[in-house]
């Protein structure tokens, strides 16, 4: 968590320098979302989530390097420059990245979870989403589907209470619980704090477990909170919102926090442990940044990579869409 902490704010500093940019989405706040996950993993699972996507990356173990590089859009980050902060991806480490479009990574999420049943693996996916991206019509249509075909998925809403400055009470018309909509898809679902390792691991592990074990998929809907704006160009994250809130949050939910105290008061760690492993996060993200600023542009032919144009029209299938209509 302290990792993922230090990086946003190493991050931050150059953004705010001007010496970064593109979009920044923090994740400052809800980091034990993304850890508590990733260390339930087994091996075969497979994570996929929506833009605020740094905290994934490095929990599954994305090394920070090429994740800041990628910040900085240089040729050495994890997209080659060209994604960006939205955009960290790492297949080999079950990790199917960042995705811009709200809800988009509900259906791939779900194709995720649709391939570890078809090739009998024994493995979950899990798809982050955020409480506005709730209210994507699509989202409905991956419950209805993954309740049809029994399919081993976690939808993990990261509920941090607004999306952008929207907050939701004014975006949900259900009062309470927004996991509660599973059940019109007769899907499992249930709440559980985000704040505590403890508490999150267990109601995590439990929804995973059964989705490997039943092959079912389950909705988790986790309260959360995030300290920065929706990104860092959100110049109104002071209006709609009340600084005593974010204060209040910092002070009283940090799950980085109340983390350390409860491995101090089991006497799991020492002072001075929590001390080292901090100055070893900073240390670790001040060389990413100065990795990331010395790496070089990428090349310009790299631009024309990667993209659907170049497969599309190189294969047969692309000329003729054969393959897609009749066979
Ligand atoms: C289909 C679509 N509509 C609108 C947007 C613009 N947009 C980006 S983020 C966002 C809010 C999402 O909020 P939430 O799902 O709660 O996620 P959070 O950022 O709070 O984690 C919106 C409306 C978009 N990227 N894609």
């Amino acid at each position: 968590m302290l990792r993922i902490r230090r990086f946003e704010q190493q991050a931050l500093k150059y953004y705010n320098q001007g010496i970064m940019g593109g979009f920044l989405h923090l994740y400052n706040g809800q980091e034990s979302v993304a850890v508590g996950t990733a260390s339930l993993m087994n091996g075969h699972d497979e994570i996929i989530t929506a833009y605020r996507d740094h905290g994934h990356a490095l929990a599954v173990g994305m090394g920070m390097n090429e994740c800041m590089a990628e910040l900085f859009g240089k040729g050495t980050g994890c997209s080659k420059g060209k994604g960006g902060s939205m955009h960290f991806f790492a297949p080999d480490k079950h990790y199917w990245g960042g995705h811009g479009i709200v809800a988009g990574q509900t259906p791939l999420g779900l194709g995720l979870a649709f391939a570890i049943k078809y090739k009998q693996i024994n493995g979950c996916a899990v798809a982050f989403l955020g409480d506005g991206a709730v209210n994507q019509g699509v989202f409905s249509e991956c419950l209805n589907m993954a309740a049809l075909w029994d399919l081993p998925i976690v939808y993990v809403i990261e509920n941090n209470g607004y999306s952008m400055g929207t907050s939701l009470e004014r975006s949900s018309a259900v009062n309470g619980s927004l996991a509660k909509r599973a059940e019109g898809f007769c899907v499992e679902w249930a709440t559980c704090g985000g704040f505590d390792l403890y508490e999150l691991r267990a109601n995590l592990g439990a929804a995973m477990e059964r989705a490997r074990k039943e092959s079912k998929p389950m909705v988790l809907e986790v309260s959360t909170y995030r300290y920065y704006g929706h990104s860092v160009a959100d110049a109104n994250a002071k209006k709609y919102r009340a600084p005593e809130e974010i204060e209040l949050y910092k002070t009283d939910y940090d799950p980085i926090t109340r983390w350390q105290n409860q491995l101090l008061k089991e006497k799991t760690v020492t002072q001075a442990q929590i001390e080292k492993i901090d100055d070893e996060a900073k240390a670790e993200a001040a060389a990413a940044a100065e990795f990331g600023i010395a790496s070089p542009w990428p090349s310009e032919e790299s631009i024309f990579e990667d993209i659907y144009h170049e497969v599309d029209h190189k294969t047969e299938a692309g000329q003729t869409g054969r393959f897609f209509f009749s066979e």
